[in-house]
């Protein structure tokens, strides 16, 4: 860094200061200093309770951590549910997952620094000897080189750090001698060969043992990796160089960066989700800041926090200010196309994406910081652990929680930014949950299902490394922790890597790099860290101001009139004259709309409908148009309706002693029998029926009477296992799949369906659980005997009063039924493959066979028993509130339109090719949208 970088950044009142101690003293005035000038806000929390708080989260990470030393080291991670390790090859394949597990004591390794955080020196003293005496670097394992980089080269350096921070303060780890170090340095060359790539960018897994390539190392085929995953590097890699002073590893990862910035999309300086690691093309096209590419952006403006080199600042930036233009869409992120970013390129956001406003709050930016943060806290309150995946309109997507910690992340980095007490109401909120939903007797277990509050027998070791450490921190004094946390920068793993770095071996900080930058243009820094005297003019209650008009965005909002107008096919805020919700195949007037649009009706010979438009039989290209959006209506309401129809998962909850409500498990739901989801839950103790097949009446009726009846699955129908307890008098019966090792975790969940016959006599509750789960009920019968569950949609509320509640009625009730017999419960729209750019369609059939989709044609299939095919779909019928809201967005845009001559594709007709163009990127992301995984 120049001298002149002395005067940019946060102000030019700290000339003359060496670079580094500018960065940490910057740094630290944007996220401190409006502590003090905090007065007045949301009520102030005493010291007392701060520490009452800080003493929870103790008692928490030792109920964790504790478990996890317990029952579960040297395994990699703990398994809560069933209280064992995880030992890779052992349990089921979850596929990508599994790549963080390198038989390393991951979740050790991954902890070390939190302990000291966490003013648990002695137990770090013991933890590291741990590390030195019992991890193996050299297993024939093959790791994701991404998790290995962050969570273990990055949890032996935070652990070095802190080591060597204590040795020298005198009283801790007088014997250390740099032994993490050497780990790390062993496993930075263990991961150097995944850089054998022309490209620079590594691959994306390696074998510990054996590198990559060889036939023994089975990997080293792959092509593509994600943009984080090799952008990810360059602080664990560059605190290696610099405190081993072998350059390479820092090299290495600044070659990655270098190549990933030449690579960014030039005219909207974004970057896609995946690259070809050896031709660098996009193979994703499709930006965020959430999975795949969210720590790149992170790493570039901490690699200049901590190594004090201009252009990483430079880069995040100029990379910065697209995702305002683009991606922000305040309160909501949204992935746009990198070549067409105007263009959205999904409708739902993940829980990734989550670390983004404490991102901002180091960049300076905090009004946007606030606004996301807002949103996701009430899309957390509504779901008590942010799922996965939330659509636009705040739906679950994906219903998953891994016990991430971005949210509690951005939540400490807002507090230290505005010293605004409502971030610590936030964070209580966060900890009462864990405490009520996650934690089991043997840890805290990730969510399976928010909606249920079922459980998944998985604790990431992130939750050890990130969470208590910012929930700690958030409540802490600075007297609360044993070292200066300031003097540190966090790694996307939250492991702690000292600020002098910067000046340590700094020579190398040069070499290798592309790119050439001699003079900043301070112009693009108005918004680095600005100062916080400007960012709350004599206004203790900025942050509030912000917040108070997103109060109710979750449950009042129309966000989908938000995204329409981002939409350059919606940019006029032109409607097709039929809405695809109001459409009836029955409507004469309806059809002669949807002829002058080009759109045919085909009737198909199982009784439903096709749509297909050609945008040449169109009366003109704006009917064309119509017809085009109106095809895009059709798409999204089909795709809602498909997922709407399908049975959401339903709950078993252990609730006798010692689980007391505590242990949630997945289950099926079935296709008749009393819905759970109408009525109250049923609850009673387990019983296994005999036979245990349940598909002959039962000879021990007095067993499952008045009880729930354990079942195995095969050999006869659903149905007539549930007649049989119900004749035996059991009050409901849970189906124990017969496939040994299944589970929820790996095996896509399904509804038990009938038998083809009136199964109105079947009145009481049945749900399925897969084998692992089975067995939790099963193994706890032969531990304590007697075993009371709960069989509800939604876990109740977890407290030891459970013992006591009384049973609740089993109200009866039939359902329609089936002749299937198993109905995937995870069905999604099928797309068909585009054979040309000019052609698209949508069919709820693996291939289209119409034979009017030919060029220039998009179909779509509904049902014709339902002509009106969103009949009662609440998110397209948009009260009078959206309809305002609808309305005010239209007049906005076509204000901007009015304003910008750029933005005239209102009054210009768009050339049709161009339409169809991005029709079918939108299908494309769409179909990226439906595979997708984080
Ligand atoms: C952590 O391992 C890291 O924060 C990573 O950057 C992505 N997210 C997980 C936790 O959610």
């Amino acid at each position: 860094m120049s001298e002149a970088g002395g005067g940019r950044g946060c102000g030019s009142s700290v000339p003359q200061r060496a670079p580094w101690s500018l960065v940490a003293a910057t740094a630290a005035f944007c996220l401190v200093s409006a502590t003090s000038v905090w007065t007045a806000g949301a009520a102030p929390m005493s010291r007392e309770e701060r520490q009452k708080l800080g003493n929870q989260v103790l008692e928490m990470f030792d109920h964790a951590y504790g478990n996890y030393m317990e029952h579960a080291y040297p395994a990699d991670e703990l398994m809560p549910l069933t209280c064992r390790g995880r030992v890779r090859g052992q349990e089921p394949s979850r596929g990508d997952v599994d790549d963080a597990l390198g038989k390393f004591s991951l979740t050790l390794i991954d902890s070390l620094d939190t302990l000291v955080v966490l003013n648990k020196t002695k137990e770090f003293e013991d933890a590291v000897r741990k590390v030195l005496r019992d991890v193996n670097l050299d297993n024939d394992v093959v790791v994701s080189v991404f998790e290995t980089n962050i969570r273990v080269l990055g949890g032996l350096l935070g652990g070095h750090s802190l080591a060597i921070m204590l040795k020298e303060k005198g009283e801790y780890m007088q014997w250390y001698n740099d032994e993490l170090l050497q780990m790390a340095k062993q496993l930075g060359y263990k991961l150097l060969p995944a850089f054998n790539t022309t490209s620079g960018l590594p691959y994306p897994r390696i074998n510990l043992k054996f590198g990559i390539r060889k036939p023994e190392a089975r990997t080293g085929t792959e092509t593509d990796t994600c943009t984080a995953c090799a952008g990810t590097l360059i602080l664990e890699f560059a605190a290696l160089s610099r405190f081993t002073g072998a350059t390479i590893f820092e090299e290495y990862a600044r070659k990655a960066l270098d190549f990933l910035w030449e690579k960014r999309q030039r005219s909207s300086n974004l970057v896609g989700v995946t690259i070809n690691i050896h031709t660098g093309d996009w193979v994703r096209k499709d930006s965020g800041v959430g999975a795949g590419i969210d720590s790149y952006y992170e790493y570039l403006l901490k690699a200049y926090v901590l190594l004090g080199d201009d252009s990483f600042l430079e880069r995040f930036n100029t990379h910065y200010d697209a995702i305002m233009r683009y991606i922000s869409q305040p309160p909501l992120l949204l992935d746009v196309h990198i070549h067409k970013p105007m263009l959205n390129a999904r409708t739902w956001m993940d829980a990734l994406l989550a670390f983004f406003p404490g991102l901002q709050v180091l960049k300076g930016d905090i009004r946007p910081a606030i606004e996301t943060h807002e949103m996701l806290y009430q899309v957390i309150k509504k779901h008590n652990f942010l799922p996965e995946a939330f659509t636009t309109d705040f739906r679950v997507h994906w219903a998953q929680h891994p016990l991430r910690p971005e949210f509690a992340e951005s939540t400490y980095f807002l507090y230290k930014a505005t010293g605004d007490p409502y971030y610590l109401e936030v964070g209580k909120t966060l900890i009462e949950n864990l405490n009520k939903y996650a934690r089991v007797p043997c840890g805290f277990a990730a969510m399976k299902d928010v909606r249920t509050g079922s459980h998944e027998d998985r604790m990431d070791s992130f939750f050890l490394a990130e969470m208590f450490k910012y929930l700690y921190l958030l409540f802490a004094d600075k007297e609360d922790i044993i070292f200066d946390i300031e003097d540190y920068i966090f790694t996307t793993e939250a492991h702690l890597l000292p600020l002098w770095l910067s000046t340590t071996n700094q020579s190398i900080s040069k070499k290798n790099t592309t790119s050439d930058y001699t003079e900043l243009d301070d112009s693009n820094f108005d918004w680095t860290c600005p100062n916080t005297q400007i960012l709350f003019p004599n206004d203790p209650l900025y942050a509030q101001s912000i917040r108070e008009p997103l109060k109710n965005v979750v449950d009042k909002s129309c966000p989908r009139g938000i995204i329409r107008v981002r939409e350059e096919s919606f940019r006029s805020g032109a409607k097709p004259p039929l809405r695809a919700r109001d459409f009836m195949a029955t409507n004469p007037e309806h059809l002669e709309i949807l002829k002058k649009m080009g759109v045919s009706l085909i009737h198909l010979k199982d009784g439903r409908v096709q749509l297909v438009q050609h945008a040449i039989q169109a009366a003109s290209s704006i009917d064309a148009e119509d017809g085009l959006r109106f095809m895009q209506e059709m798409i999204e309401l089909s795709s809602q309706q498909q997922k709407e129809q399908q049975l959401p998962p339903r709950a078993v909850q252990i609730v006798s002693h010692p689980f007391f409500g505590r242990v949630v498990l997945t289950a099926g739901p079935a296709q008749f029998g009393l819905d759970l989801s109408k009525h109250k839950e049923t609850r009673g103790f387990v019983a296994s029926s005999k036979p245990y097949n349940g598909c002959s009446e039962l000879t021990n009726p007095e067993a499952v009477m008045g009880k729930i009846a354990l079942i195995q699955r095969g050999q006869c129908m659903f149905a007539e296992k549930a007649r049989n307890i119900q004749n035996a008098g059991a009050i409901g019966g849970i189906v124990i799949d017969d496939n040994e090792g299944s589970s929820s975790d790996t095996a896509p969940l399904f509804q038990m369906a009938g038998d083809g016959k009136d199964t109105d006599d079947i009145k009481i509750p049945m749900l399925f659980l897969f084998s692992k789960e089975g067995s939790i009920i099963l193994d706890a019968i032969r531990e304590y005997e007697e075993v009371e569950v709960l069989l509800s949609d939604k876990a109740k509320d977890r407290d030891p009063d459970m013992e006591s509640e009384e049973q609740p009625s089993s109200e009866n009730d039939s359902q329609d039924q089936s002749a299937e017999q198993i109905t995937p419960s995870s069905q999604e729209v099928d797309l068909v493959d585009q054979e040309s750019p000019e052609e698209s369609s949508l069919n709820s059939e693996p291939e289209s066979s119409s034979p009017a989709d030919t060029d220039n044609a998009a179909s779509v299939s509904a049902s014709e028993q339902n002509s009106n095919p969103m009949e009662n779909h609440e998110t397209t019928s948009l009260d009078g509130e959206c309809t305002d809201l609808d309305n005010q967005l239209q007049e906005q845009s076509e204000t901007e339109e009015d304003s910008n001559p750029n933005v005239s594709w209102g009054k210009k007709v768009q050339p049709i090719d161009s339409i169809l163009a991005d029709w079918n990127e939108d299908i494309e992301a769409f179909e990226m949208m439906e595979k997708d995984e984080l």
